[in-house]
């Protein structure tokens, strides 16, 4: 793109920006969960282990500052389950009054907290009881989001319920790369089935007890997903175009219309059983839809099936992924068509070590999204992906997807040339050209 002439455009009021993360990524700290025994196992790229992410749990203030600082308007962070609850039976009153502080500080900042229920992780004594394949982890999220709510809801207004439920049961029991790493098509189902039962469950919870303690400010509720621009790798060859098809509707498609309507469509539902396509009834649960983007997905058919097919020319990220800004604005433009719903920007990052292209992704993405909201699609934030270098999942701390850099020894942070710009976006609310 050449935007050496361009002039900076206005960043519209109501489009807030900000930055995200997730607990396990940045909390650090020995815990029983799904990442910690995963890590144990030796399973994350380079050996790294979640207790040693970021220390952000002795320095959640510091932290909060580096946001401020940052002149992010919203953060969006996530509360560890493990943490508040390690055993079925204990509750940790004290770590949730961290996040209580916390919160506090973001909101004395004047910065506007989006909190994340779920996030990938589970306690172990979840885990153990087979995760999200098993019904009961239903019901167990039910009285964690009760507690969780009932404690930070009169600080908190906007709640995410779970994140990228897709991804998590896809890595999880079909590639293996994730806990619990055991492959299994029916278990695939039944885990994306299950969250997204239990996102209907706190959409009604949260509304619920926000509005019985009659708290202030507009109750906001919804899941953050995970969605590619969906592309046959040829787009003349029939079997490419049904194979980004079915790739839509799997990953895209029918979760949304689950958390749209209630009804749960192939896979998700069996429309032919009694009961099955509207598990928790029929209704509207999402007061917005949480887009997280990083790429475009181009399917290809092979002889051994469908696969995903990067061209050699594409810009790619650290991990090899295709970069492609227009592709924001085409499922942002999606999504609002399938759901209706304010968009939030969930996430939206780059693995980039050298901050070498962070800057110009930033700048690019955010010029999407401002044309997005020129055609009329109603994005009312966008939250890069991520405040600091962080644990990164199976990739642990090798991928660097910050705004600041974490010293290895002092866990001192540091602030990129990006992050600045970013900075200076979100202070002047222009977007400013890349120089
Ligand atoms: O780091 C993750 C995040 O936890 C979920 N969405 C994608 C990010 C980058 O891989």
């Amino acid at each position: 793109m050449n935007n050496e002439a361009a002039p900076a455009q206005a960043i519209p009021d109501d489009l807030l920006l900000g930055s995200a993360t997730s607990a396990t990524q940045i909390e650090g700290g020995e815990l029983p969960h799904s990442w910690a025994r995963w890590s144990e196992q030796g399973k994350t790229a380079d050996g790294s282990h979640p207790k040693d992410a970021c220390m952000h749990w002795e320095r959640a203030l510091e932290d909060a500052a580096l946001i401020s600082r940052l002149n992010c308007q919203t953060y969006r962070l996530s509360i560890e389950w493990a943490r508040l609850q390690p055993t079925q039976d204990a509750w940790d009153a004290a770590a949730l009054d961290q996040y209580r502080q916390l919160i506090g500080a973001l909101r004395d900042a004047g910065v506007l907290p989006l909190v994340t229920l779920h996030h990938f992780t589970n306690p172990l004594w979840i885990e153990d009881a087979g995760g999200w394949t098993n019904r009961s982890a239903v019901e167990a999220f039910e009285t964690y989001a009760e507690r969780v709510v009932s404690a930070l809801g009169d600080l908190v207004s906007e709640w995410i319920t779970v994140n990228e439920p897709a991804v998590y049961a896809y890595h999880g029991h079909l590639q293996t790369i994730w806990p619990p790493g055991k492959r299994r098509l029916r278990a695939c189902r039944a885990a994306v089935r299950n969250m997204l039962r239990a996102h209907i469950r706190a959409y009604r919870l949260i509304h619920e007890i926000r509005g019985r303690n009659a708290w202030q400010d507009e109750t906001r509720v919804g899941a953050a997903k995970h969605f590619c621009a969906m592309r046959p790798a040829r787009p003349e060859k029939r079997l490419d175009r049904l194979g980004a098809k079915i790739a839509e509707h799997l990953f895209q498609d029918a979760p949304l219309f689950a958390l749209s309507t209630g009804a749960f469509l192939f896979p998700y539902g069996y429309p032919w059983l009694r009961h099955d396509s509207n598990p928790e009834g029929s209704g509207d649960f999402s007061d917005f839809t949480g887009v997280n983007y990083y790429q475009p997905y181009r399917v290809r058919w092979r002889r051994k099936g469908f696969q995903r097919h990067t061209p050699d020319e594409a810009p790619t990220n650290d991990l090899g992924w295709e970069i492609d800004a227009e592709g924001l604005r085409q499922v942002c433009a999606d999504a609002y068509e399938a759901a209706g719903k304010p968009i939030y920007i969930t996430e939206n990052g780059v693995a980039d070590a050298d901050d070498a292209i962070r800057s110009r992704f930033i700048y690019e993405h955010l010029a999407q999204t401002l044309q997005a909201r020129q055609d009329g699609i109603p994005i009312q934030r966008y939250y890069h992906w991520t405040l600091m270098d962080n644990f990164e999942w199976a990739e642990g701390m090798s991928a660097k997807f910050g705004l600041a850099a974490v010293d290895p020894q002092t866990y001192e942070r540091i602030v990129k040339p990006s992050g600045e710009y970013y900075a200076q976006i979100c202070k002047t609310r222009r977007l400013i050209p890349v120089e």
